[in-house]
This record gives C-alpha cells, sequence and structure tokens, in this order.
C-alpha cells in the first residue's frame, strides 16, 4: 500500500484542513492547472458534535458512524466533490480515524446517530462494549495509556479518553474495511491512517488486505489505495516508525522539526549542514517518508520554536521551498484557516478553535480574505510544487554552499535554486548544470520562461545561463531571499 498513484508530472498533496467539499470541488480545477497530485480532506464519517468548547476542530476526530454527514457536508457532497476532482485527475485521500470511537458521555453525531461512550454503543455502525479494548487488553488502572514505554499500552488504551476498537477482531475490520471500500468505490484513492501508532501493524495490515482495488473509471485496474500511517516517532519511545514501513509509508515528524530548526537558526543549525539532508539525518528512507512542514497538529501544539507556519511567513516559504526543490520523502502542502492564538506559558490556550462559520457550520472558503490561508496558492509554494514536479526523479546535482546559511543546488539540469538566509546580498556566478537559456525566478515571477512577469511588480526578470551552465545569479536578503529556475 505504500505507492501513489497520480497524473504522470504531479506528485504533491495539499491538506485543505477543515474545507467544505462543495469548496474542494471548486478547487481542483486550480489544483489540477497548478500540477497537484491529490488532496488530503477532513475525516468525513459521522462526528461527535462538541459544544464545551464550541465545535472544536478536533470533534472530526471522534468518528459516531461511519454515514457521512459531517461539518464538510453531505454524501452527495461528498461524491460530487469526488468525482468532480477524479474527472481533473486530482485525487482525494481521506482522513481515517479507525483506531477509536468518541470519548465518554453520550449524545448523537453529526448525522442523527445516536451514540454513548460510556456504555462503548455505537448503534449506528453497531459496534458494542464487545469491540473495544477493555481491563483484558489494556493493563492501565485508568484505561488510559500511561506509558509510552509500553508498547501493549500504547496500542491497547485509550488515547485521551477516546474509546479503543478492538482492531484484531474479524467483525472490527470487516467495519472498517467496509466503511473504506464504501469510500474506494466512490472513487477515494487514499488513506492518512490516524493515529496508526496506537494500532498493531498487524492489524493495520489485515484491514488494509481487505480493500478492493481502486475504481476503475479513474485508475488503472489493480491499483491498491495508497495508505500513509501517522506515526509520531521522535526516537525516544517504544514504538517506532519503522515498524510500518513494510505496510505503507508513515510520516516522518523529525522533518518539519528539522528543517524549522534549520531556517530559523535554532541550536546553532544552518542551511549548509543540509548537504545530506534525509536518511543522512537519522530519518526514515525518503522511499517510506511523508512528509510536511507543518500538520493540523503541530501547527497548534507542536513545539512552536521549531515548528514554522503560514505565521512565519517568510521563513516558511524557505522552508517549503527546499522542501519541495528536494528530494526526500511524499511532501504534503498544508492549508490552514486562521484563529487567534491565546498564548500562555509557552501554550495555545486558543488551539481547538474550530474553521470560520458559526454555530458549528463552516463558512465558504474565500482564499486570503483572512480566514482562509490558502498556502497552497503562495505564488512561492505553488511555483515550486512546479519545480518539484519538473524535477521528479532528476538527482539533486550542483551543491553548492558557504559554510553558513548560503545554500545553493540543482537538479541535474531541470532545476536549480539558491537560498540566501543571511544578511546581505549575494552575487556570484553559479554552476547550475541547467541548459544554456534564458529563466525566470519562479519564487517571485509567475511564469518561468520570458517575458517574466507578475501582477504584483515583485518579479526578478531573467536569469542567462551559458554555454556551460554558468549563470551570474543576485539574491536579496529579507523577505524571498531565494531564486528558483527550472526548464
Ligand atoms: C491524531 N493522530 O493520531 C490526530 O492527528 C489528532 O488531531 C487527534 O487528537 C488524535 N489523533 C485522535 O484522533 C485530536 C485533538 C485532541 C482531541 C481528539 C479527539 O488533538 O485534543 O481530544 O482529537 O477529539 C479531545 C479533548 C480531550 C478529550 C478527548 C475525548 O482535547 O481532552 O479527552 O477529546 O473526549 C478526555
Ligand atoms: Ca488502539
Amino acid at each position: 500500500f505504500g505507492t501513489y498513484y497520480c497524473q504522470s508530472g504531479r506528485d504533491v498533496v495539499v491538506h485543505l484542513f477543515e474545507w467544505k467539499w462543495a469548496d474542494i470541488q471548486s478547487e481542483c480545477s486550480w489544483l489540477a492547472e497548478h500540477g497537484y497530485c491529490a488532496v488530503q480532506v477532513s475525516p468525513p464519517m459521522e462526528h461527535r458534535i462538541v459544544t464545551d468548547p464550541p465545535y472544536p476542530w478536533w470533534q472530526r476526530y471522534q468518528p459516531v458512524s461511519y454515514s457521512m454527514n459531517s461539518r464538510s457536508g453531505s454524501e452527495q457532497q461528498f461524491r460530487d466533490m469526488v468525482e468532480a476532482c477524479n474527472d481533473l485527475g486530482v485525487y482525494i485521500y481521506i482522513d481515517d480515524v479507525i483506531n477509536h470511537m468518541t470519548g465518554g458521555g453520550a449524545g448523537v453525531g453529526s448525522d442523527g446517530s445516536s451514540f454513548d461512550g460510556d456504555a462503548r454503543d455505537y448503534p449506528g455502525v453497531p459496534f458494542g462494549p464487545f469491540d473495544f479494548n477493555g481491563p483484558e487488553q489494556c493493563p492501565t488502572a485508568s484505561g488510559e495509556i500511561e506509558d509510552y514505554g509500553d508498547p501493549i499500552q500504547v496500542r491497547n488504551c485509550m488515547l485521551v479518553g477516546l474509546r479503543d476498537l478492538r482492531g484484531g477482531t474479524a467483525y472490527v475490520q470487516d467495519q472498517t474495511a467496509g466503511y473504506m471500500n464504501k469510500l474506494i468505490d466512490w472513487g477515494v484513492a487514499g488513506f492518512r491512517l490516524d493515529a496508526a501508532k496506537h494500532m498493531w501493524p498487524a492489524d493495520v495490515s489485515d484491514t488494509f488486505a481487505k480493500l478492493h482495488d481502486l475504481n476503475a473509471q479513474w485508475f488503472p485496474s489493480g491499483t491498491k489505495a495508497y495508505v500513509y500511517q501517522e506515526v509520531i516517532d521522535w526516537g525516544s519511545e517504544a514504538v517506532s516508525g519503522s515498524e510500518y514501513t513494510g505496510i505503507g509509508r508513515v510520516t516522518e515528524f523529525r522533518h518539519g522539526k528539522n528543517i524549522g530548526d534549520v531556517v530559523r537558526k535554532n541550536f546553532g543549525q544552518r542551511m549548509s549542514y543540509l548537504s545530506n539532508y534525509g536518511e543522512g539525518w537519522g530519518q526514515l528512507n525518503g522511499l517510506d517518508a511523508f512528509v510536511f512542514i507543518d500538520n493540523h497538529d503541530t501547527q497548534r501544539t507542536g513545539d512552536l520554536n521549531s515548528i514554522l507556519t503560514f505565521r512565519q511567513s517568510n521563513m516558511y516559504k524557505i522552508a517549503n521551498a527546499f522542501q519541495l526543490a528536494w528530494q526526500y520523502g511524499h511532501v504534503r502542502i498544508m492549508s490552514s484557516y486562521y484563529w487567534q492564538q491565546d498564548i500562555q506559558d509557552g501554550r495555545d490556550h486558543n488551539e481547538w478553535i474550530g474553521p470560520p462559520g458559526s454555530g458549528g457550520s463552516t463558512s465558504d472558503v474565500v482564499c486570503f480574505d483572512g480566514d482562509w490561508i490558502c498556502e497552497h496558492r503562495w505564488r512561492q509554494i505553488s511555483n515550486m510544487v512546479r519545480f518539484h514536479n519538473v524535477a521528479l526523479g532528476y538527482p539533486v546535482s550542483n551543491w553548492w554552499d558557504n559554510g553558513g546559511d548560503r545554500i545553493a543546488f540543482g537538479r541535474s539540469g531541470r532545476g536549480f535554486i539558491v537560498i540566501n538566509n543571511e544578511n546581505g546580498e549575494l552575487s556570484q556566478s553559479f554552476s547550475t548544470g541547467l541548459p544554456e537559456g534564458q529563466y525566470c525566478d519562479v519564487i517571485t515571477c509567475d511564469n518561468n520562461r520570458p517575458p517574466c512577469g507578475d501582477s504584483g511588480g515583485a518579479c526578478r526578470g531573467e536569469f542567462s545561463v551559458d554555454g556551460s551552465g554558468q549563470a551570474l545569479i543576485t539574491v536579496p536578503a529579507g523577505e524571498d531571499p531565494m531564486v528558483a529556475l527550472h526548464v
């Protein structure tokens, strides 16, 4: 399940966090034009409706049943989105929450099904008490995960009170695989497996073995769903990401922290140290890794002194340009909504705030209106998605650094990027490896070949590469301290 299927020349995933299905459906035309492979959408199943705090984003990580009316829209809207996006060759990956159901308490979910977390009763599936881990499986008195050094607790006890499914039983697997098969039959192409660390690898592979092939209306026959498993592994716990790499890709959380620390210059890190970035930094093999600068969790509750987000826009663009120009992992771009932080004692007390809207319904997306950030549409990021696509499969080449925070590298004649993360202008001749010709800087210009231009007047214009691949490149410091050229 580790391979993914994209339209030729596309590769990158965008997480349209908390977008409604109808908005994603219209965004797919833009995504197709700009070369995105796929969209990760918020959990689409029926979820709990939480009112204290009011309608947090995380209510969607508490499944009530596998029926499909959610805060993002109806089943029909979901299916319309999948079909429209597939027709444009932009595929849909869902956030797959199958480790657990809700926390304690009872109520009615977003599609009208009742549930009772205390009684472990979910008639909308149906699941009953026998489908959940209890004292026989989980060794702690509280029923909670208390020690991340004990893999049995991590897999069989509750994560923050969430009722923990017995994923090893045929019945539970049939329900969760049945849910995924319903989506696959509608045209869904992949799954972000939420809380994979809290599921036994054998249960994950047994469940995925029950999946249908992808819908032959859009995918070559015999194509399997893609899966990337969310395993948060900083290297210090009993469960490691490598236990899951045989099943599919695995999230590499160190990627966002490491690149964040480098761009911020934390702990004496320097851009020049990136010359062997990836496996050389002790991270997962790039062919197993699923990577991102930030995700919906780390941008709220991660180490906010390391992780970069849209709030540090200039450094964020540097970090994204590096990950898209480099060759490591399967890259996902975050697309966020704005919320007002309330940082006290180093923690954001507003991290729960749900998407823009009111009374638990979500507003229509208008990119750059102050509510919807749309990082995936930032020129510096979307043009680097193109660079990434053009360079796909071409190894890193022509490395240069100054021993500090200025680096440059190419992609075997397909692209070349210079990053100046220091004070003062950088201007010199570089060996780019590019074919002779005139190029535009895609960080500041809209297009990659002359006549270079843009709407806002930021375009740095043409760069000449001579017959031996040399180019004089000047990179200012400050805002957008990068020049990127590609064929
Ligand atoms: C994930 N990956 O493994 C998601 O990326 C993460 O966002 C989810 O947590 C988590 N696993 C469970 O799917 C979020 C959020 C939690 C929230 C849960 C469930 O970060 O804060 O927990 O979703 O909604 C909340 C309360 C917590 C309470 C729990 C159960 O914050 O205090 O625990 O609900 O009622 C008693
Ligand atoms: Ca579990």
